[in-house]
């Protein structure tokens, strides 16, 4: 029986990696005086790795002009990803991201079924509560059963830590939960916490296979709009697997 439906949030409740994050990024490298850019396609590149402070590292390896040591490349990731969550809670306030199709009308299904809504993200805390407070107003938090960020679950997806931290804050088994994703890493860490997964298809991650995923579809609106009844046969059907 469905009981929870677990968002992923960047890609999936809005298209925030490329229109957000990313920029947060170049700002980030801007206000620091480097000449540092990442354009989409580089983005997408080091998007596989999750976690803005790792993809700063992970953008650093090969760069002949970043910092020579580990501890310096440490010490100006830290810096810079401080900065970039600031210019990122600067532009959702300013409301430049909206949520994607079909989000808002499945969260509203769930409240009116009584489906709790969980959070399982490897963004960080505030980033979360800058978007969902532009989003769906000051009051959000009261709507998620459980919300489980960065600081929670730092082992990031693909690891399942995030998902089983949701399933053990909400005191569900797997086979009661349905979660939904955007990327390969999130689908993994899903179905590694024995989570049956959909997938919303965001711009960086159109073309990417999801084996295992329970659907793959464009938003949550198209082609046709996902309904509770929907999840609930998938997950009738698929129970244990
Ligand atoms: C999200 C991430 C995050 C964001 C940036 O992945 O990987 O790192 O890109 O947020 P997912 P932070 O959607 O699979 O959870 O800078 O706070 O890490
Ligand atoms: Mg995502």
């Amino acid at each position: 029986m469905l009981r929870a439906l677990i968002w992923d949030v960047d890609g999936t409740v809005a298209e925030t990696e490329r229109d957000g994050h990313r920029v947060a990024f170049n700002l980030a490298f801007e206000s620091m005086g480097m000449a540092w850019r990442w354009d989409e396609p580089t983005y997408g590149h080091l998007l596989h790795v999750t976690g803005g402070r790792e993809r700063l590292l992970y953008g650093m390896e090969g760069r002949a002009d970043a910092p020579s040591t580990a501890a310096e490349r440490e010490t100006l990731a830290r810096e810079l990803h401080q900065r970039k969550n600031r210019f990122y809670a600067g532009l959702v306030e300013q409301g430049r991201i909206a949520a994607r199709p079909g989000v808002r009308r499945l969260m509203d299904a769930c409240a009116h079924d009584g489906i709790r809504l969980a959070i399982a993200t490897t963004t960080s805390t505030g980033n979360v509560e800058a978007l969902f407070t532009s989003l769906f107003g000051a009051g959000w938090r009261s709507r998620f059963a459980a919300v489980v960020c960065a600081e929670d679950a730092p082992v990031k997806k693909p690891d399942p830590q995030a998902y089983l931290m949701v399933l053990q804050r909400l005191g569900l088994h797997p086979d009661n939960a349905f979660a939904l994703e955007d990327s390969p890493n999130g689908l993994q860490a899903a179905r590694a916490a024995g989570i049956r997964c959909g997938i919303t298809r965001s711009a960086y991650f159109a073309g990417a296979a999801f084996e295992g995923a329970s659907w793959v579809r464009d938003d949550l609106d198209h082609p046709a709009p996902m309904t509770l009844n929907l999840l609930r046969s998938e997950l009738s059907a698929n129970i244990g697997s």
